[in-house]
């Protein structure tokens, strides 16, 4: 077997040697129907019959694992890759540390593994669920494809997880398969396991800020189970991550085109004041308050996918050597944390403090201070953009006990400073914070599609360099 070059000569591409693991291909093929139906019903609605200049994965080496080519969306070479098999990897931290990684899944800890790969899992159709209607107002061509890159490559990392448990966990990963195209985003009686995939995803504002930050709790959690004693786990999240970059950068730099765009329509018009909110929208362009109220919307839905920050689910992970921390090799300390304690933001007697609690039992918290420091990057970065303008704004994150719903905080009514407000308080001002009705029907008003090549919709910049390098008017998909 190859494991850097794929084999495509199956139904299923992979370098997993399916072609002699006769019991789990059979498994997957018999899944890959199914899969086919849930993305003609639930993937990106209508543009299923056109021509999409689309990457596929057709290798595993960091250095030219893709290939860029246009495909039919529902002709996506949906395929199996793990990072290459590190020689004699070991598993990096808890009680096995320095043991011989796991190939197979170890009896004790097969609850624990099955349950987080079925939430990995449950997160990826979620999201193209949730981002379904919005090939019907792209701003540009350009977007429309990096919509479908992002949409095809979740479901990639769907069947990257469903063949870790059609392989590995028998009867139950065969069922939890199934679960996994039955469940929809935001559906009342079958909903997506975790909160922020269950929101919409309305328009391209709220696309943008989802990548950003919803994609990078993806790149957080993978990177936490790449370093996994579970060696097909970590193999196949390392993979995973490859693709994920793309979906941060689409993110980002969707975000950093708006406000260009804002910030020389400002320029253009004349208008120094950003909080001239109404003079703004009359420019076509979204205003930067309204940006800021969403990414205190996505920032502050991202931070429910870390879990408590006290958790027991999360030091038994750590303990058993199922998932580690971010960049786990990277940290001098005895990679066991019996002893340790770890900084925690709490609500003790209704006021925010900090606490040192056993290290072990914050491991959800510690994540999630890595993916702060992580979003700050960005909000520097947008900064940068905007004082290029010299626009007298700045994007800040807001605190972290601001609009939760799991964890300490979920029982407060903080602003986004971390004050708390208390019900009616928040109640008369939460429209200063997130996005109001008549945000939204100000954004929804503005998305109307633009699908002429090298055009783009009056609110957003083109993006400084095309996808594979191609010239500016591209016709990155051909509509059928
Ligand atoms: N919503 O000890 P606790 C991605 C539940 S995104 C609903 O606090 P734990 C992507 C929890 O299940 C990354 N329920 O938390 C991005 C538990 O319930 P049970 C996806 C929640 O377990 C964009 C109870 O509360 N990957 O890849 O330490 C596009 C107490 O749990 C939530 C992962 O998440 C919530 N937000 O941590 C596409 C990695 N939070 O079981 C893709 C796998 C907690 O007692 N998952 N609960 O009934 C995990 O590592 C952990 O399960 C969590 C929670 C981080 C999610």
């Amino acid at each position: 077997m190859d494991v850097i070059n794929v084999d495509y000569d199956g139904m299923i591409p992979n370098n997993v040697g399916l072609n002699q693991d006769i019991r789990v291909r059979k498994a997957l093929e018999k899944w890959h129907p199914g899969y086919l139906d849930w993305w003609q019903d639930m993937g990106p609605e209508g543009f299923q019959q056109s021509l999409v200049y689309l990457r596929t994965a057709v290798s595993v080496d960091p250095k030219g694992w893709a290939k860029f080519d246009y495909v039919r969306m529902p002709e996506y070479k949906w395929g199996i890759l793990l990072a290459p098999q590190v020689e004699d990897r070991k598993v990096p931290f808890g009680i096995h540390r320095g043991e011989k990684a796991w190939q197979e899944v170890p009896g004790e800890h097969r609850a624990m593994l099955r349950r987080l790969i079925v939430i990995q899992g449950d997160t990826e159709p979620a999201s193209v669920e949730q981002q379904r209607h919005l090939g019907k107002t792209a701003p540009s061509l350009y977007d429309m494809r990096n919509l479908f890159q992002v949409n095809v490559e979740e479901g990639r990392h769907l069947w990257a997880m469903v063949y870790l448990l059609q392989k590995y966990f028998g009867a139950d990963g065969r069922d939890e398969a199934e679960a996994l195209l039955q469940r929809r985003s935001g559906d009342p009686d079958t909903p997506r396991m975790l909160g922020a995939f269950n929101e919409k995803t309305p328009d391209w504002l709220s696309f943008f800020m989802f990548t950003t930050f919803t994609d990078r709790d993806g790149k957080m959690q993978l990177e936490a189970l790449a370093q996994s004693g579970f060696d097909p786990l970590s193999r196949t999240c390392r993979f995973m991550l490859t693709e994920e970059a793309h979906h941060m950068f689409v993110g980002e730099t969707g975000v950093t085109r708006i406000v260009e765009r804002t910030c020389q329509a400002m320029r253009d018009a004349g208008i120094d004041d950003p909080y001239d909110i109404d003079t703004v929208r009359r420019l076509g362009v979204i205003d930067l308050p309204t940006v800021q109220k969403k990414a205190n919307l996505h920032f502050s839905l991202s931070l429910d996918l870390f879990g408590s920050e006290i958790s027991t689910n999360a030091a038994n992970a750590f303990h058993a050597g199922v998932k580690g921390r971010f960049r786990e090799e990277r940290i001098k300390d005895d990679h066991q944390l019996e002893g340790g304690t770890y900084p925690v933001l709490r609500l003790v007697d209704g006021e925010i403090a900090q606490q040192d609690v056993p290290a072990l039992s914050a491991l959800n918290m510690r994540l999630r201070d890595d993916y702060v420091t992580d979003c700050n990057a960005v909000a520097g970065r947008w900064n940068r953009a905007i004082e290029a303008f010299n626009v007298p704004f700045q994007f800040k994150l807001p605190h972290v006990a601001f609009h939760r719903h799991i964890g300490e905080f979920a029982e407060i009514k903080a602003d986004p400073d971390g004050n708390n407000l208390g019900d009616a308080e928040w109640q008369k001002r939460q429209g200063e914070f997130l996005p109001s009705d008549s945000d939204r029907d100000y954004i929804e008003g503005l998305m109307q599609p633009q699908y002429e090549p090298g055009q783009f919709a009056g609110w957003i910049s083109p993006p400084k360099v095309g996808i594979d390098n191609k010239p500016g008017d591209f016709e990155y998909v051909k509509m059928a």
